[in-house]
């Protein structure tokens, strides 16, 4: 029958499936959804032309004098109305992504922190300390007395340190206690040691309002130091109170992509960032009446799966199945096999409601922060977290049971090692016998490892999909490059195998000799956004053990977000390079080459004792980029002489630690 005009879904534009992921899973279910005339981000990215002015952050709509634009192909031609420069718009938007950035990790941090304090005061039941080790080991670090103390009286004294990091109104935030000497030192220099970040977030976005900061270099300074506040204050506190709280990731075997699905099962998704809604949902599915209300509705059990960085640190922590990574979360619900999906915060795509509707998912926000127009919401609380979840679950029990949809699940699984936290490098690398990272040092003293990535962030449909994280990884590993990351990145890898111990045959001599001794994979996963942190410290250890030269700078590492796409990436961008990380970015970057602002993040940062950033869309060329700066790195420290290959034994290092 001839539909009416009114009737007539509006197909989406067809796709040229494998040029826009290489991601077989999402593949097919993009295949499903075309069939199904169901639109994802995929198809609005194919007709959604990108603002060339914008992509280039040219324009200003900083006050209704505007918005001005500014010509990318003559960017001193003109200038705005209030005679803002090119320089001064671009750094002042430049900051703006970050102050956003910046201000969504560090408030997913105090969140942690809120919940660490009424779990401390005995006011949330739900929650508990799980790692009283770590809580120890902070505290010392931040010089809180430990010896003879309650657990109780050293966690409320962490808190208050910690409370520092958002609210401290002058002075260091607490953390800036791990930066090595050096790096803080350029730091003080440059005045960009962050003071708590709600200060550091509100300067910003004071200074770039319009007719207030209009030196793009002052501007550069301000962006550094609420980034830094970013990631040595509002992430590093995330991560370490996740760890106290929920316990240390250790080394654990789990399976990731949308194989994870069970067709017989009441599948639930948990995706967003902060980790309690997970946790509490964790329960839930292990909740004895729950199970037997699915198996009442005829399912063989509830399956709990995670996507995007709770996912990612559900993974970590627990070795909970992760399906998918940013740019799978719509096609996931074409399976028809999800019954529902609870989100909190961060990288929730509105388009999800739509494809929810279509397949009968039960959509749910639970976050404050975070509804979305049309879907329900359903309010978590931490002082009661199983009202949600609970209720989560009670709705996708009944839609399993009236699942309509045709349910089609690709059969792909990945089996890998996940779990790597700082803590465990540090042990798996020198052992209970002499657990430091001296081993890693050494190895990449002799030139076995050439020298160490991050590879971390995002996917976005402006690329296809995970392509430039595998082939950088792999290009990268191949080159004796040992890779850690985390988010999306570290799902995009898992999913092409990479992390498996076996996988070392993809790596150079050097790191596959290392990874065989040790029986670990060349790429090293360690979690979600915030966990970027776990990088920092990992940095930082590297220096203090020696041989490395005196700061971040000196070390022969480099970072990358190759798909990246949002404000919390360029925070990240900024962090790594004001801690003195040379960091390359793919997609695109928001500024007009050549210009002073242009030549100041890709250069001039460097000059001043910073890292710098890189650009390059090609896998292979930004991996050129990393190792070419590596090896710069490396022959400033002298490396670059004969390797010498032989692999320290259990006899070398007794010799060592007796010396
Ligand atoms: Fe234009 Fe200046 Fe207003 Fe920006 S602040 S919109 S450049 S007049
Ligand atoms: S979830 S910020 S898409 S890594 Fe952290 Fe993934 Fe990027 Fe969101």
């Amino acid at each position: 029958m001839e539909k009416s005009k009114k009737d007539k879904k509006k197909e989406p534009a067809g796709l040229s499936i494998r040029d826009v992921t290489i991601c077989d899973a999402t593949a097919q279910m993009l295949a499903k959804a075309e069939r199904d005339g169901v639109e994802t981000a995929f198809h609005r990215a194919a007709t959604m032309k990108a603002c060339p002015i914008g992509a280039n952050s040219a324009c200003c709509k900083h006050c209704s004098m505007g918005p001005c634009r500014l010509n990318a192909n003559d960017p001193y031609g003109k200038v705005g109305v209030c005679g803002a420069t090119i320089d001064t718009i671009q750094a002042r938007n430049f900051g703006r992504m970050v102050a956003s950035g910046a201000a969504a990790h560090t408030d997913h941090g105090m969140a942690m922190l809120d919940l660490f304090r009424e779990v401390v005061n005995g006011n949330i039941q739900d929650y508990k300390v799980k790692d009283p080790i770590k809580l120890e080991e902070v505290a010392t670090e931040m010089g809180i007395e430990t010896e003879g103390r309650e657990v109780k009286d050293i966690a409320m004294d962490l808190y208050h340190e910690l409370e520092r990091t958002y609210v401290a109104v002058e002075g260091e935030i607490p953390f800036a206690k791990r930066v090595p000497e050096k790096t803080l030192e350029t730091w003080r220099k440059h005045g960009v040691v962050p003071r708590g970040a709600m200060r550091e977030i509100m300067e910003l976005m004071h200074r770039t309002h319009m007719g207030v900061d209009q030196e793009y270099r002052n501007i550069t300074n301000q962006c550094s130091r609420t980034a830094l506040a970013d990631g040595w204050g509002g992430s590093m506190v995330a991560t370490e109170i996740s760890d106290i709280l929920y316990g240390t990731p250790t080394p654990v075997r789990a399976e990731v992509n949308m194989g994870c699905l069970k067709e017989n099962e009441v599948n639930i998704i948990i995706h967003g960032h902060e980790p309690n809604l997970f946790e509490s949902m964790l329960d839930s599915v292990n909740d004895p009446g729950l199970i037997q209300a699915a198996k009442d509705a005829g399912a063989e059990g509830i399956n709990l799966v995670g996507m995007c960085c709770s996912g990612a640190e559900m993974l970590s922590r627990h070795g909970i199945p992760h399906a998918g990574n940013f740019m799978s979360t719509e096609s996931i619900l074409v399976t028809g096999a999800v019954d529902a999906m609870g989100v909190d915060v961060q990288c929730i795509k509105q388009g999800l409601a739509k494809v929810a509707d279509c397949y009968g998912t039960k959509l749910f926000t639970t976050n404050p922060r975070c509804h979305i127009e049309g879907v329900e919401h359903i309010e978590f609380h931490e002082h009661t977290p199983r009202e949600c979840t609970d209720t989560i679950v009670e709705n996708a029990v009944v839609r399993f049971k009236n699942r309509t949809a045709a349910v089609e699940i690709p059969n792909i699984r990945n089996m890998g090692v996940h779990g790597f936290s700082h803590e465990y490098i540090n042990y798996m690398l020198g052992g209970s016998f002499r657990s430091s990272y001296t081993p890693l040092n050494d190895n990449i003293i002799n030139g076995r490892i050439r020298g160490v990535a991050g590879v971390v962030g995002c996917t976005n449909p402006r690329v296809k999909q995970d392509w430039v994280h595998v082939e950088l990884v792999k290009e990268l590993i191949k080159n004796d490059v040992l890779v850690v990351q985390t988010g999306c990145s570290q799902i995009a890898l898992a999913k092409a195998g990479l992390y498996t111990p076996e996988a070392a045959h993809l790596a150079g001599p050097g790191l596959s000799e290392v990874c065989e001794t040790v029986g670990m994979p060349p790429v090293l996963g360690l979690g979600s956004c915030v966990d970027n942190s776990r990088i920092l410290i990992a940095c930082s250890e590297m220096v203090r053990v020696g041989g490395l030269g005196e700061s971040i700078a000196d070390l022969p590492v480099a970072g990358a977000a190759p798909e990246w796409m949002s404000e919390k990436a360029i925070s990240i961008g900024q962090y790594f390079v004001a801690s003195g990380v040379y960091t390359v970015f793919g997609v695109t970057f928001p500024v007009v080459e050549e210009t002073k602002f242009y030549k100041h993040l890709f250069g001039g940062l460097e000059e001043q004792g910073f890292g710098k950033w890189g650009f390059a869309k090609d896998p292979y060329e930004m991996a050129k980029l990393m190792i070419a700066h590596i090896d710069a790195k490396r022959a400033a420290l002298g490396l670059d002489k004969a390797r010498e290959r032989v692999l320290m034994d259990m006899a070398d290092r007794q010799k060592l630690d007796a010396a």
